[in-house]
């Protein structure tokens, strides 16, 4: 049986995060875009009002939702502002490998704190040479009695440095490959720990991204995740739950271009009428609207088969793939109907498509993605 309907506690939370993006998120998202600065009072208010840190389950103090959830309100949210939204998109992607590799006792160690102020944590996989090639990193940990000693330089890090907990994937004999590789959490202040702001982005200025350092830094054998040689799965698990969280920003993204169009060709008239009696921009808003109702039914697909612990890699990466490649079309198609309008910083249509070009990058490229389905294809 296939119902498309949202439960009414779907709905109440897709109300609560229309709200709070129409409140808290669109009236600041341009100034901070502009600053290049996080808005760390949108972290709070989510906080308060309970969207932030969705996943972390009940046994950890959490509200333990579920990835339909999770992508039902990051729509909302990143048709706000898709660089406010990574902030706390971000979060849950650090909070996810502690869920699938840690034990109850490190779920409630590391996840609890959470719940009980403003705080965010951090997934660091990437780094300077190495990235879609994640097995290769140089980053490495080493055992000296009873506690890990890292070092190495992780890159393009969200809520790197800023974030209470990182999960840091590292490898125990460099060119080991995957199964020398380690999850280790690491606290905010642990000595030897720092980090640099990256400046200068094109897009989702409002989320941080950072290079992060670490020089010797130290963390208690309990704080790895899974067994030894386990890292890289943990990453690779990890992130085929979080892709789904990225196409529904996506949608998210194509939706407000499409809004935006509406409303502008509405307005706007060329040879004595109204733009949108004309065909070339019809076309651009239907395609837009097809995009976005493909994409909202893959991506809702992908999240009932992780909440249903149903196989899902191949259908999340079908989801973020098509979806942020759906909404560059969108954002793009957005600016066209604005014409010279739409080039500047007087909408919000350029800044949707600078925003949404990191969608087809990070969480694995969508040539990753690409490879991941033909990959289960082959199988
Ligand atoms: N779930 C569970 N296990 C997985 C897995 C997954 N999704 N993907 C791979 N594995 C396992 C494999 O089964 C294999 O295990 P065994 O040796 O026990 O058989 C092991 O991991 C190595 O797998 P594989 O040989 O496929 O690894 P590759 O080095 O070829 O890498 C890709 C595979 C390219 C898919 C991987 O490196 C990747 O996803 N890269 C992108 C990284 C990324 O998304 N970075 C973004 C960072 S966050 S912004």
């Amino acid at each position: 049986m296939i119902d498309f309907s949202l439960t009414d506690e779907q709905r109440q939370l897709q109300q609560l995060a229309r709200e709070f993006t129409r409140r808290e998120i669109i009236p600041i998202a341009a100034e901070y875009d502009r600053r290049e600065e996080l808005p760390w009072q949108v972290v709070e208010k989510a906080f308060e009002v309970g969207l932030l840190n969705l996943s972390i389950p009940e046994h950890a103090g959490g509200l333990g939702l579920g990835m339909l959830d999770e992508a039902i309100i990051g729509e909302e949210l990143a048709y706000g502002c898709m660089g406010i939204y990574t902030v706390l998109m971000a979060s849950e992607l650090g909070i996810v490998p502690i869920l699938v590799g840690g034990s109850e006792e490190q779920q409630r160690r590391f996840l609890t704190p959470l719940t009980e102020k403003p705080g965010l944590a951090a997934f660091a996989l990437s780094e300077p040479d190495n990235g879609s090639d994640a097995a290769a990193m140089k980053t490495t940990a080493v055992l000296d009695g009873d506690e890990w000693v890292i070092n190495g330089t992780k890159m393009w890090i969200s809520n790197g440095g800023i974030a209470e907990i990182t999960v840091v994937f590292a490898t125990t004999e460099r060119g080991g490959g995957h199964g020398a590789t380690v999850a280790l959490v690491v606290p905010k202040d642990a000595p030897g720990f720092s980090y640099n702001k990256i400046k200068h982005k094109m897009g989702q200025r409002a989320s941080l991204t950072s290079e992060l350092v670490f020089e010797n830094v130290r963390v208690p054998r309990g704080n790895q995740l899974g067994g030894l040689g386990d890292g890289f799965k943990i990453a690779m698990k990890t992130l085929d739950k979080t892709r789904i969280p990225v196409a529904a920003g996506s949608v998210g993204i194509a939706r407000r271009a499409l809004d935006e169009s509406l409303k502008y060709a509405k307005e706007r008239e060329a040879f004595g009428k109204p733009i949108t009696s004309y065909q070339a921009i019809q076309f651009k808003l239907a395609e837009m609207s097809m995009g976005i109702e493909t994409g909202r039914l893959m991506t809702y697909k992908a999240a009932w088969l992780v909440d249903s612990g149903r196989p899902h890699a191949s259908e999340a990466a079908i989801a973020k793939a098509y979806c942020s490649e759906m909404a560059f079309d969108a954002a793009n198609e957005a600016i066209q109907v604005h014409g010279g309008y739409g080039y500047v910083g007087e909408y919000p249509v350029e800044k949707l498509l600078r925003d949404v070009k990191l969608n087809q990058i990070y969480e694995g490229t969508n040539e990753i993605q690409r490879l991941i389905i033909a990959r289960n294809l082959l199988r």
